[in-house]
């Protein structure tokens, strides 16, 4: 990355890079485990991000070359109590709606292991890209619990009931190319998986930032709607664009024949 501004965190690091911010989870010697704080100063990280009115994308990444994620923090979580585990569930699920519901793309750059916790994460995100290295999976009940950021949920609507039991209940984890094939990650990255994640934010923050940011909503939100409502708030959605002067500048650069110049109002 060229010159980034970056805010370091206890356990992540914020860069801001041309429009794209960047958060990299910074616990590489623990694969970067999620524990408590991780998971609230992401939401501190996304709650500073969305302050600003400059930035179009998110990308999420590991520090280190072993790992996106290895898990919720096994060593923290070994001696809770079902209320805490609850909370702490209900915590990491609250922090992960936020990435779903984000106004501007969020990007999962995956180097390494995205497992338990990290595999949730990941899910989160609107588009998962793979290192070759990449390694996903649920192997909760490996350790006699069930995933519990979104896991059992997330994994399903993405490859289907009879793949995300496969995986949940046998915990065996998928490699970066059949994760692709599965329809979990969107492809496999040959080289730098970041470059390729900012590359891909890049060209996204290049199209009108409102329309981006509404489309992302009436995909996530109509996914769970029968097709009905869901056409219904689409129409709700495309609308609203027609209140944006980006909608105006991107129609007449267009007979204009000329690049558009967007300015997210
Ligand atoms: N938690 C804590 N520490 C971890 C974790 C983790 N999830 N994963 C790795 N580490 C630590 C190891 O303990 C080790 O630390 P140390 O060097 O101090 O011994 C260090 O990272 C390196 O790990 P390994 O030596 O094990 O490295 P290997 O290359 O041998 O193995 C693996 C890599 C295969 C990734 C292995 O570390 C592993 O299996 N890790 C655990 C994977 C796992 O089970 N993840 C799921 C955890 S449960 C979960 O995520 C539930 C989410 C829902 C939470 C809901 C709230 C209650």
């Amino acid at each position: 990355m060229s010159d980034p501004t970056v805010h370091l965190y206890g356990s992540l690091k914020l860069a801001f890079d041309d429009g794209i911010a960047v958060i990299t989870l910074n616990r590489p010697k623990a694969l970067n485990a999620l524990n408590s704080t991780m998971v609230e100063e992401i939401g501190e990280a996304l709650t500073e991000i969305g302050e600003r009115t400059d930035i179009r994308g998110v990308v999420l990444v590991g520090s280190g070359n072993r790992a996106f994620a290895a898990g919720a923090d096994i060593s923290e979580m070994v001696s809770y109590t079902p209320d805490r585990a609850t909370w702490f569930a209900e915590r990491g699920q609250a922090v992960f709606n936020r990435i779903e519901s984000f106004p501007c793309p969020v990007i999962a750059a995956v180097n390494g292991f995205a497992l338990g916790g990290g595999c949730e994460l990941a899910m989160a995100c609107d588009i998962i890209l793979a290192s070759k290295t990449a390694v996903f999976g649920q192997p909760e009940v490996k350790l006699a619990v069930i995933p519990g950021f979104g896991g059992s949920q997330r994994l399903t609507r993405l490859v289907g009931r009879q793949r995300a039991r496969e995986l949940c209940l046998t915990g065996r984890s998928v490699k970066a190319e059949e994760a692709a094939r599965i329809g979990l990650a969107l492809k496999v990255v040959e080289g730098d998986v970041l470059e390729a994640a900012m590359e891909l934010a890049r060209r996204i923050a290049s199209n009108g930032p409102r329309a981006v940011s509404l489309c992302k909503r009436a995909i996530n939100t109509g996914a769970d709607l029968p097709l009905g409502p869901a056409q219904a708030h689409e129409a709700q959605l495309f609308g609203a664009c027609f209140a944006t002067e980006d909608q105006t500048e991107g129609m007449s650069a267009f007979l204009e024949k000329r690049k558009a110049s967007f300015t997210g109002k």
